[in-house]
């Protein structure tokens, strides 16, 4: 698998309705999109770093660096065996897991349509588990994806409550909502008084701490059967997380705190949580997304895909990859609609009345961009061939 060209994009959406987490409420989406060429098929992965360094260190400006300047001299003419040597082959690069896996998730769908198969498919075939009898990926068998819903934190409860009535009757299988010191108890009370015993989680993106006493409060969680609290404390803090898991009947499940396999590893072993997010953009791409997906298999720790307010580009990668076995948790991976009207992709992403998405059978993402959209959203476009960029457009892309 040879590539020849790539086109890096920066693009600018906006959200259907505000989303506001415990870091910042955003009203629009700003994003990298990176294309690959090789052997005439082209192949798409969509990057998930924001304008603001909030949810991890990465914005789009220093994957736009890091890809043109760093990334695509390395793939760039490189004639790849397997998608799976992608990531490896950017080992000199520390850290930059996002810029890293909007460039690899390209090569796996170029891949995959190369090969004219789903790219489930190709996962699949890539995971540890064995073969099916029958030699199929064993994996790419799951045709439909269970799919839960994020709801940010709302000007009040009566909107939570509205938004709550409003994705439960959409059929999504589990609710989670975004929660802040001071945006907690009172608000997981206010749904499970009116929806009682549905399956519901908390999000707090590390917006609690044991120093300034708010981590106190999350024990008072434990009262209202929760799925589980996601990320509570700091993104770096895996010791406390394990104090914290100690002390709650709660399950903690983290996010932002698992940054590689081995950070899982070593949350796993200090028992840090007892499930685990996936996002491929913070772990580097989809091969080390399936061997997190497998040392979590191994040790039996559920894991369900995260989202990043994707469009369709990587919405659809994120209901290929949550195809793999251990991916038995509703994810955060929802209908195109409650984020871009319209998406970047024909038909979009719907979800079906018991709250699950059909994954697409075509070759790679297996979905339509409208190159006319993608083209209209688009802020920055830059194309490199061998090591050189050959084409700028709108270089204002640092104001916004
Ligand atoms: O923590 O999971 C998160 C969105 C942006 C940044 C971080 C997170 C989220 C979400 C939204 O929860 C998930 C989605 O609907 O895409
Ligand atoms: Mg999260």
């Amino acid at each position: 698998m040879k590539i020849d060209r790539l086109e890096l994009r920066l693009l600018t959406l906006p959200l259907v309705h505000f989303f506001e987490t415990s870091f910042s409420r955003v009203h629009d989406k700003h994003f990298l999109v990176v294309r690959l060429d090789g052997d005439g098929v082209s192949g798409y992965g969509e990057c998930v770093a924001d304008r603001d360094p909030y949810y991890s260190a990465e914005t789009n400006d220093t994957a736009w660096h890091i890809i043109s300047e760093f990334i695509a001299p390395r793939v760039l003419g490189t004639d790849f065996a397997h998608p799976r040597d992608v990531f490896p082959a950017l080992k000199a690069i520390r850290g930059h897991n996002m810029a890293k896996a909007a460039v690899e998730m390209a090569a796996w769908d170029l891949y995959a349509r190369q090969r004219n198969e789903p790219l489930s498919a190709a996962l699949g075939a890539a995971s540890a588990k064995p073969p099916a009898p029958d030699g199929r990926a064993p994996n790419a068998t799951r045709d439909r994806i269970a799919s839960g819903v994020s709801i940010g934190i709302q000007d009040s409860l009566d909107d939570l409550v509205r938004k709550v009535a409003h994705e439960r009757d959409a059929g999504y299988q589990r609710i989670k909502i975004k929660i802040k010191p001071g945006w907690d108890v009172d608000a997981v009370t206010a749904v499970r008084k009116h929806f009682g015993s549905i399956p519901l989680m908390v999000d707090a993106n590390a917006a609690y701490s044991v120093e300034d006493g708010s981590a106190g409060r999350l024990a008072e969680l434990d009262a209202f059967d929760l799925m589980m609290i996601e990320q509570p404390l700091d993104y770096d803090d895996i010791l406390e997380h394990a104090s914290l898991q100690r002390r709650l009947k709660t399950p903690i499940c983290l996010d932002e705190s698992i940054k590689s396999v081995n950070t899982a590893r070593e949350a796993l072993a200090s028992r840090a949580c007892r499930i685990i997010n996936i996002k491929p953009g913070r772990v580097g791409g989809f091969a080390e997304s399936i061997r997190l997906h497998d040392l979590c298999a191994s040790q039996d720790v559920p894991v369900w895909h995260g989202g990043m307010l994707e469009s369709g580009i990587g919405r659809a990668a994120n209901i290929h990859l949550s195809t793999l076995p251990n991916f038995s948790l509703p994810g955060d991976v929802a209908a195109s609609k409650r984020y871009f009207d319209p998406d970047l992709i024909d038909p979009p992403i719907e979800v079906a009345a018991d709250g699950t998405i059909a994954v697409p059978t075509g070759a790679g993402l297996g979905v339509t961009i409208c190159e006319d959209r993608v083209e209209r959203a688009t802020v920055r476009v830059t194309a490199l061939t061998s090591h050189e960029s050959t084409k700028t457009r709108k270089p204002n892309y640092m104001v916004s």
